[in-house]
């Protein structure tokens, strides 16, 4: 049998976050940082239109063709985590197209804080929130701020006139995912972006090594009843499996009455 060279498939890299974080403007942030050294593409996710896509397009940072759209017609966490077919179908026509590709960048519709990507479609996902929406919203925790690969706290060129203070935004963010990376970011801040490409250039690097597995941030935060037993007023624990973890060590108490609402 022939020797198959090693063609590495292209990383895909999940953006999500709610709406106006940033994610279209992050994912133009890494397109220019790395169009000239990486063959890259884009998928976005839209319910009705494509006007991520055609904003991509308009920045001018790739070729128009290499930024597809994808209209979900729903909820955009179904499209990203519970049927990922359009997208998955997507990601691989592009791949196809320009092969090869070294990074498709995949932002998902703006959701709420719960919306996380399936680790079937994403390799690695970031995650974003943004100064404008207040600086407690990293302590209210969900999965994608506790758990993606990179957490990015964007906008910090506005937290001046918002009042918010983003060294303790950061400090609350590191707290709620036990030590994984947070970025303070702002496109008028070239340091910040040259650590978002070092970091996408790391983890490409791993995905190639095979050394970068994919995680799962799950459905759900740990997070606790407070009408359940738990020395902390409540009983902490997980639906990412289906099943409750009691007992579950938790560096934090999640906001329980935000994060049980949707049960
Ligand atoms: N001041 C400032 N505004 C930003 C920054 N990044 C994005 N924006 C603005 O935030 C708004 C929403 O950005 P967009 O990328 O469309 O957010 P998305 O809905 O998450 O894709 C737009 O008006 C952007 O120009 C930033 O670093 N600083
Ligand atoms: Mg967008």
């Amino acid at each position: 049998m022939p020797e198959l060279p090693p063609t590495p498939r292209a990383l895909r890299l999940g953006v999500a976050g709610p709406v106006g974080t940033g994610k279209s403007s992050l994912i133009a942030t890494v397109c220019r940082a790395l169009a000239t050294e990486l063959r890259l593409g884009v998928i976005t996710n839209d319910i009705y239109t494509d006007e991520d896509a055609r904003f991509l397009r308009s920045a001018g940072v790739l070729e128009p063709d290499r930024i597809r759209a994808v209209e979900t017609g729903a909820c955009p966490h179904t499209a990203i985590r519970d049927d990922i077919t359009t997208n998955l179908l997507a990601v691989e026509d592009l791949e196809r197209d320009f092969a090869p590709l070294d990074v498709v960048l995949i932002e998902s519709g703006g959701d709420n804080l719960t919306a996380t990507f399936s680790p079937a479609l994403v390799d690695a996902q970031i995650f974003v929130l943004d100064v404008a929406g207040g600086g407690d919203v990293a302590r209210k925790g969900g999965p994608g701020i506790g758990r993606a690969d990179l957490l990015v706290v964007n906008k910090t060129d506005l937290a001046p006139y918002v009042g918010v203070d983003v060294a303790q935004m950061v400090a609350d963010a590191e707290a709620a995912r036990d030590g994984r990376a947070v970025l303070a970011l702002s496109r008028h801040d070239p340091a910040s972006i040259a650590v978002l490409r070092a970091w996408v250039l790391t983890i490409l690097a791993n995905h190639r090594a095979g050394t970068h597995i994919a995680q799962d941030p799950g459905p759900m935060a740990p997070h606790f009843h407070a009408d359940e037993e738990h020395p902390e007023g409540g009983f902490i624990h997980s639906h990412a499996e289906g099943v409750p973890t009691a007992g579950h060590e938790h560096s934090r108490a999640h906001a329980g009455a935000e994060m049980t609402t949707n049960e």
